[in-house]
């Protein structure tokens, strides 16, 4: 039954879920539960405490829901809404047992969460992605993770090292390129973020490139407000190349919490972002954030990290991360 939870997304998916050493799907279930397991006994041992055990549907206990939801870092905007649509199911299918319970709050999480929406490569050549986020959110990491995903599928890949901030971040980039078999535009340290991409969009048109990623910067040496240059970046992408970019993937740290959803509004206003990924998702109890992510940001959560390794880069879908949430630890392992 766990194997229908997993729809077959692009070929890089089905390629990377080919990876896991042969241990195929379920394994990958079982490395979602295991990575989400802080949020996991932040949040289900509370909620199947108050749900498994047959109360009374109440105002005490919706509250007391409401609590676990603000406490997993739901939070508050998205917990009242999601809790909202809980009561009104409560009211419209009458029930009355807690232990009803859990199956409508699955469905209402599901419902915020949207529908999947994978992060794809289109027949744009080069296909776009400019990726952004806060310093150490886990940009660089989730770029080379993504780029071997790509050259995996036998897609020729370039990445812009459009985080110039410090030489090391180059360098970082550049040792990932190399386990990805990614070609890296780096323009040094100081160079200007935008025009590093712009020879990058030229180097990538050039050798006829499946895709460019380009890289940016959570801080600046320049005096210049961080999201002034990552318009900039945005308008150079969009003049070198029709429709670039093509995704703007912002990355956030999902052991920050609430205040990601605050970052992200502000990077929403510099250029508008298309996906979200959630780093980190491995050591935090705070993963109820990609709940919030849709409702708050408007964007998809399109992928999650849920480790260092290359292959802890997963396509995000809601239906297994609401099943690893509620997994029940004791029922199999
Ligand atoms: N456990 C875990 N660690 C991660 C994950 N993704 C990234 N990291 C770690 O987070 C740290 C920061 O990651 P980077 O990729 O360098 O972050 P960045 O956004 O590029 O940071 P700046 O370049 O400083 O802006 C590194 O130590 C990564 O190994 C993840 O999914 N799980
Ligand atoms: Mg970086």
């Amino acid at each position: 039954m766990l194997r229908n939870l997993f729809k077959g997304g692009d070929k890089s998916h089905d390629k990377s879920e080919e990876s896991d050493a042969g241990d195929g799907q379920g394994n990958w279930f079982n490395r979602l539960r295991s990575g989400l397991a802080k949020t996991r006994d932040q949040f289900l041992s509370q909620m199947s405490g108050l749900l498994r055990v047959g109360r009374k549907i109440d105002e005490d206990l919706m509250e007391e829901i409401e609590e676990i939801l603000i406490q997993s870092d739901v939070g508050v905007d998205t917990t009242l809404t999601l809790m909202d649509n809980v009561r009104e199911r409560v009211k419209a299918e009458g029930l009355s047992d807690s232990s009803e319970l859990e199956s409508v709050i699955k469905s209402e999480v599901l419902n915020l969460l949207g529908a999947d929406v994978p992060l794809q490569i289109e027949d744009e050549k080069p296909y776009t992605i400019l990726v952004l986020g806060v310093n150490g959110a886990g940009k660089t990491t989730t770029i080379g993770k993504l780029a071997s995903r790509f050259t995996g599928n036998g897609q020729q890949v370039l990445v812009a090292a459009g985080d110039t901030f410090r030489a090391a971040a180059e360098d970082q980039l550049a040792i990932w390129c190399e386990r990805a078999g990614a070609e890296l535009i780096r323009g040094g340290e100081n160079a200007e973020p935008a025009a590093v991409v712009f020879d990058a969009i030229h180097a990538a048109k050039h050798r006829n490139a499946d895709v460019l990623i380009v890289d940016t910067a959570g801080r600046l040496h320049t005096k210049k407000p961080l999201m002034d240059e990552l318009a900039k970046i945005g308008r150079v992408m969009g003049r070198a190349h029709t429709g670039a970019p093509h995704e703007v993937l912002l990355v956030i740290d999902g052991t920050v919490g609430q205040n990601a959803l605050i970052q992200a509004k502000i990077f929403n206003d510099a250029v508008p972002i298309t996906g979200v990924a959630v780093t980190k998702l491995d050591g935090t109890a705070k993963g109820g954030i990609v709940i919030a992510v849709n409702a708050e940001i408007g964007a998809p959560v399109k992928l999650i990290g849920i480790g260092e390794k290359l292959d802890d880069l997963r396509d995000f879908a809601a239906v297994d991360f609401v099943e690893a949430l509620f997994a029940d630890e004791t029922a199999d392992a």
